[in-house]
């Protein structure tokens, strides 16, 4: 069971169109993250925020990759190098990870981090695939992109910095999709990875679904990386997003399925990483999406009514 978790601010929204998700951290933390992970008998430490500029500052296409489009790589490269550092630092000293984001394209320094010594496997609740390259992507929005830049595909091959070496694309799986680009489809179903749709949550039962993913994740490896975008659960209940896609999973589902993570993760002790991406705070409600995501954060390390 996890003892002690080290919380890493991730104020970056580099890799999306909509400002206000570099606000997340401090939303997050607001919305009473460090209790609520306290109430699971749980120790907190609070790493602060990564340093990341202004986007106002800079030029997104400073630095291109050999083709197609991708914004801002050089600050996503810089948020992710520092990111992975803080991510491994964590694991080496003995604590769970918990990265805040910040836009979802914190991941490739959080996959990085997690799987710099070791084999490790990624769980990734989502509406979207995020598996673009530069050239499929239709927005150049790296937050698109970054399980194909962890996993080194295509256009991102030669991009050491964003390849998380210890991960395979068998030990990935995806859950809650329902917003995918034609190529990015494509490129998923050609792939190792699992992809499981609402769908198949709909025909098969979310913990069904669940159970399989964790099965994924953590055969054969170290531990898993649980990617958590809010914008997984349906907009009604959590508005706060900057790509809101109708047709998510409800607030009880989302508690179900992070529940029986930390049931899973209390008989095999396979959480390695944890992340919270895409809170949107201006264009939350009363901070509600915020708050959930909290909430959603105890869930998965073991927060229990009796
Ligand atoms: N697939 C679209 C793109 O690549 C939208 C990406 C959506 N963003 C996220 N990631 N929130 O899950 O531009
Ligand atoms: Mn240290
Ligand atoms: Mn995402
Ligand atoms: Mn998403």
């Amino acid at each position: 069971m996890t003892r002690s978790v080290r919380i890493i601010g991730a104020p970056s929204d580099y890799g999306a169109n909509r400002r206000g998700v570099d606000m997340g951290p401090s939303a997050i933390r607001y919305a009473g993250l460090a209790d609520q992970i306290e109430a699971t008998g749980a120790s907190t430490t609070d790493a602060g925020d990564l340093a990341v500029p202004r986007a106002e500052e800079r030029d997104p296409d400073r630095e291109r990759p050999a083709s197609g489009r991708a914004k801002f790589l050089r600050e996503t490269r810089e948020v992710a190098e520092e990111l992975a550092d803080e991510v491994a630092d964590a694991i080496a000293d003995g604590d769970l990870p918990l990265a805040l984001g910040g836009d979802h394209s914190i991941a490739i320094g959080s996959l990085v981090g997690s799987a710099r010594d070791a084999e490790v496997g990624a769980i990734w609740f989502d509406a979207h695939g995020d598996f673009n390259t530069p050239e499929t992507s239709p927005s150049g929005n790296v937050h698109g992109m970054p399980l194909a830049a962890a996993l080194g595909k295509d256009g991102f091959a030669d991009m050491e910095w964003a390849n998380a070496t210890g991960l395979r694309e068998e030990n990935v799986a995806l859950v809650g999709l329902r917003s995918l680009d034609a190529d990015e489809r494509a490129d998923i179903l050609e792939s190792e990875m699992t992809a499981f749709t609402m769908s198949d949550i709909d025909e098969r039962g979310l913990l069904t679904v669940v159970d399989e993913a964790i099965d994924i994740a953590s055969r054969g490896v170290e531990g898993v990386h649980v990617s958590l975008d809010l914008d997984w659960l349906d907009p009604n209940e959590a508005p706060g997003v900057g790509t809101p896609v109708r047709g998510g999973v409800t607030y009880r589902e989302a508690h179900a399925a992070l529940e029986r993570l930390a049931d899973r993760n209390r008989a095999d002790d396979l959480l390695r990483s944890l992340e919270l991406v895409e809170v949107n705070p201006i264009l939350d409600e009363r901070n509600r999406t915020a708050e959930m995501a909290a909430e959603l954060a105890a869930s998965a390390l073991g927060k229990r009514i009796l």
